[in-house]
């Protein structure tokens, strides 16, 4: 043990009314919601980044927090791993998430850097055989070290797509070797600064043909999870090519992905987008590559990424919302990929965004549920397209506009417009969260 988290306790669940702060108000593991227990639909994660290897920078100063574990050794790696492990326990998490860079030491080499993983993993694989909490998703770092100034896949140098290429297979090894579920690409800087130096054509192309390589490698060597990309708009390049939920689908299109490969949506990176959390939850699911989520939001006057933990529980129902209607996580699930404020010093801290965050989401998920087991929405819903449920609506599917038109005249269609609803629908929504 050791003594970061010293006089922290396990946190359970008490209920709404407890004054308690170390305990959960809203997230009962066990309780059962339409059909699966909280712990079942939320599938929790904890992002090793951001709570064990985050400094507390920002773009106008640096080192905030201080942990006994920063410092590029395989020892404090290991130390790290040790406070994540009772952080997951004080917490039940169920899952957790890393990228290479967060735990291991970064080495002099590529073959120092894949030592250092494969140790690390090993550790991490000895305390997962005492622990209840499983790998959500594994991930390689291809943005934060200066070789990926220009980008990993995407970068011109192709020495720089080789090293990047070696790296994810090395993060896929360590991801299957921990039991993890997906396995996830951000694509930090993949986009352009300037298009003066920039051949969007020759960009694309790599970064197909190397999206193609790892869905490959996970057949050979048989990997069961889901490959899912992670949409950005921007931030830190200015223009990122796995812009939003359709600029991904469009992507995998092209290079015949859209049955291999779907996608890790985040909040904060739907709101610089410049959409809602629940458009992209939605059209991914209509598309049928909605694969996971990263729980974490923007501050809405800041204009760029901040990856704030979750606080409202009107916006996060209506993310689960879209979730439920998808048919809820397969091997998906909430990634808090948020991190405390640079002010925020203390350990306490650090386990009390999580146990608010898992209480917002779980206050969330009961009132979408409750919505859609209502059904009053769905019905009105389908209610609104009910007119395409006729033959002759639906033959005119498969008809021509000449034909159409010859229809239009002959019976003399002229059609009324119908309310849509919205505010009654809005205070029907309400009624549940
Ligand atoms: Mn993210």
């Amino acid at each position: 043990m050791t003594d970061f988290f010293k006089g922290i306790p396990q946190i359970r669940y008490e209920g709404p009314q407890t004054t308690n702060e170390f305990a959960f108000r809203h997230y009962n593991p066990e309780e059962v919601v339409a059909g699966k227990t909280l712990a079942e639909h939320l599938r929790f994660a904890i992002a090793w980044w951001h709570s064990f290897a985050w400094p507390g920078g920002d773009p106008f100063g640096g080192q905030t927090l201080q942990r006994p574990w920063f410092g590029d050794t395989l020892d404090l790696a290991k130390l790290k791993a040790d406070v994540a492990f009772e952080m997951f326990d004080i917490l039940q998490a169920p899952f957790f998430c890393f990228h290479d860079a967060d735990i291991r030491p970064e080495g002099k080499d590529f073959a120092e850097n894949t030592r250092n993983l494969k140790t690390i993993v090993d550790y991490i694989g000895e305390k997962m055989t005492g622990s209840n909490t499983k790998l959500l998703w594994g991930t390689a770092n291809l943005f934060s070290h200066r070789r990926f100034m220009s980008g990993a896949a995407t970068n011109p140098d192709p020495e720089v797509f080789a090293w990047s290429a070696a790296t994810v297979k090395t993060c896929m090894d360590a991801t299957l070797q921990l039991g993890g579920q997906n396995y996830v690409l951000w694509g930090g800087r993949e986009g352009y600064e300037t298009l003066l130096n920039t051949d969007l054509t020759q960009e694309a192309e790599h970064a197909g043909r190397f999206l193609q390589m790892v869905v490959e490698y996970k057949h050979k060597i048989g990997f069961k999870g889901a490959i899912l990309i992670e949409p950005k708009p921007q931030e830190p390049s200015k223009h990122q090519y796995d812009y939003d939920v359709a600029t991904v689908y469009g992507f995998l299109k092209r290079f015949g992905l859209e049955g291999e490969v779907k996608v890790n949506i985040e909040q904060g990176h739907a709101i610089l987008a410049g959409h809602s959390f629940e458009h992209e939850l939605a059209l991914a699911a209509s598309l049928g590559i909605f694969g996971s989520i990263d729980m974490n939001r923007n501050d809405y006057q800041s204009g760029w990424d901040t990856d704030q933990f979750p606080d409202s529980v009107p916006e996060m129902a209506r993310a689960y919302y879209e979730v439920l209607r998808a048919g809820g996580f397969t091997t998906g699930g909430t990634n808090f990929d948020a991190k405390i404020r640079r002010q925020s010093l203390d350990p306490e801290d650090l386990i009390l965004a999580h146990v608010g965050a898992m209480d917002v989401c779980a206050r969330a998920l009961k009132a979408a549920a409750a919505a859609l087991e209502d059904g009053g929405l769905e019905a009105q819903r389908r209610a609104r397209y009910a007119g395409w449920e006729t033959a002759e609506a639906k033959a005119m599917l498969g008809s021509d506009l000449a034909s159409i038109e010859a229809m239009v005249r002959e019976k003399g269609i002229n059609p009324e417009p119908r309310s849509g609803r919205q505010e009654r629908l809005e205070n029907l929504w309400n009624r549940f969260v």
